[in-house]
């Protein structure tokens, strides 16, 4: 079993027995079989685990419910009081909890220090929007009435999470549904349970030092899909907010709404940018290269399609192969390392497919090998991709989470637009130009369809601050910031009359 990792968490107060379920700081063993979770980097065991039976989700689910009955009345600034201590004790963690992110997911040092960034940032947003749970006044067409809307706190949120962002995804969602009143019931991907015990075992500690946190505030149910299945199907969450793949939260909305709950999906991404004419070629390279080998590709957020103008499209290419073949790939955790392993022999396989079934269909490939040489042996590391293929190949219809890039070429604006919107995915995308008719164009309603549309910037890599999600297959639901905490409360429209009438509205006379 991993030393380091094991160390960290002992660190952090946590002992390494198999674990299952946590209500707030207690936990016990999962009723269910027992896992292993195994580093990217060289296949070494990392913890064994337990997986939560549909009980033991019951378990949490009814403590959250019971929770929810104080904290709904506790002060939503009082409420900021306990996630402000929580940034505190991550900011104070930052190091150690990147370097887990990197044993369990592979992400390179700097990447796994701007996620537990991104839990801190939201942190620090979730307090001041503590004390701006903005509700309307509204002109009342009656005399002497007040029409008013009041945020009130929905219920316990399930987060469902995912291996590539094990840690900020939870807190995006978690920081926000903690200062609007409702409990957290969490379970994330079985290859991100070492940063959850983490992050839950940081975050119950604290709540427990607050007289006003219940200990079903909080709760972690390590598991599998029935885990999931469990969440999705409780009564007792109203709001499931769940991060993954597109068959995933299919499941999750359909399960959701057969009880009539709401869902919050932030699903697969397919993302592209168009490269325009005018564009900053330096700039550009700069930015394809984050956004398509960043985190091996395993983003939400990672570029996939890549649509040049004619008249640039060859240097480009060249461009981009040249710095393609001098990536530093290895070990996430070595200085100077970009590219990290993939997170499993399955994430390889569904590569070689992908790679396989682009060469069928015409494209031209740059790239793609399994890499062996020094690198850590045990891990899955792969040279990234370019392939080069016609806009109306299959194969890029599809998000493939591995580092694939499609380069292709376009003429005219208008056609690159409609063929970047012409998946089934809407997260995030981008165009680079420094004309700015084609940049408003782009950000305009016949532009780019997407949650996210960038200008002279790369897909991935979005600020806490703004709203965080996509359209069409992505799922619709917005997280993080701006004014996405809404989906978190419920709104109460209040009408008051004070005065000795009862005019109706619309002016309907009703008069014995
Ligand atoms: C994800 O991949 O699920 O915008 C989230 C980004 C990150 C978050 C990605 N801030 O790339």
């Amino acid at each position: 079993i991993h030393t380091r990792a094991q160390s960290i968490l002992l660190d952090l107060g946590i002992h390494t027995e198999p674990k299952g379920l946590a209500v707030g700081n207690r936990w016990v063993a999962g009723h269910g079989p027992t896992f292993s979770a195994h580093s990217p980097i060289d296949g070494v065991e990392l913890a064994s685990l337990t997986v939560a039976s549909p009980d033991q989700v019951s378990q949490a689910t009814s403590a959250a419910r019971e929770a929810f009955v104080s904290w709904r009345v506790v002060p939503a600034p009082v409420r900021g009081e306990l996630v402000r201590r929580i940034g505190d004790r991550l900011r104070h963690h930052k190091s150690d909890l990147a370097e887990l992110v990197s044993w369990e997911t592979g992400k390179i040092t700097q990447e796994s220090l701007g996620e537990v960034q991104e839990m801190i940032d939201v942190c620090d947003f979730a307090v001041g929007l503590s004390r701006q749970l903005y509700g309307r006044t509204i002109a009342s067409e009656r005399p002497l009435h007040r029409l008013t809307e009041q945020w009130h706190p929905l219920g316990p949120v399930g987060v469902i999470s995912a291996f590539n962002f094990p840690v900020a995804v939870w807190a995006w969602n978690t920081m926000i549904a903690l200062v609007c009143g409702d409990p957290v019931v969490w379970k994330p991907s079985e290859k991100g349970t070492l940063c959850a015990i983490a992050c839950h075992s940081i975050a119950a500690g604290v709540a427990a030092e607050m007289p006003e946190a219940h200990q079903g505030l909080l709760s972690l149910v390590i598991g599998d899909a029935e885990t999931g299945k469990a969440i999705a199907d409780s009564p007792d969450l109203p709001l499931v907010s769940a991060t993954g793949s597109v068959p995933m939260g299919r499941d999750v909305a359909v399960r959701v709404a057969r009880r009539l709950g709401r869902s919050l999906l932030e699903l697969g991404g397919n993302n592209g940018m168009i490269v325009a004419p005018s564009a900053d070629l330096e700039l550009a390279t700069r930015s394809i290269l984050f956004a398509a080998v960043g985190t091996c590709g395993q983003r939400c957020t990672s570029l996939r399609r890549l649509y040049v103008h004619d008249s640039i499209a060859d240097p480009m290419a060249e461009q981009l192969k040249k710095l393609y073949a001098r990536l530093p790939i290895g070990d996430p955790t070595t200085d100077g390392t970009l590219v990290g392993p993939l997170i499993d022999e399955r994430a390889i396989l569904a590569m070689q497919d992908a790679l396989a079934a682009a060469r069928e269909q015409g494209g031209t490939i740059f790239g793609g090998d399994q890499i062996t040489n020094q690198v850590p042996a045990g891990g899955f590391y792969v040279r990234p991709a370019i392939v080069e293929i016609a806009a109306d190949a299959p194969i890029v219809q599809q998000e493939t989470f591995a580092p694939i890039l499609y380069l292709m070429r376009y003429s005219d604006l208008d056609d690159a637009i409609a063929m970047h919107n012409g998946v089934p995915q809407g997260l995030a995308s981008a165009i680079l130009t420094n004309d700015v008719r084609e940049a408003e164009l782009f950000c305009s309603p016949a532009g780019s369809d997407c949650g996210i549309a960038n200008v002279n910037i790369g897909t991935s890599g979005a600020e806490i601050g703004g709203a965080f999600g996509g359209e069409k297959e992505t799922g619709g639901g917005r997280e993080s910031g701006s004014d996405s905490w809404k989906a978190y409360m419920r709104r109460a429209t209040n009408t008051v009359n004070y005065s000795p009438e009862l005019p109706l509205a619309q002016g309907i006379q009703f008069d014995l």
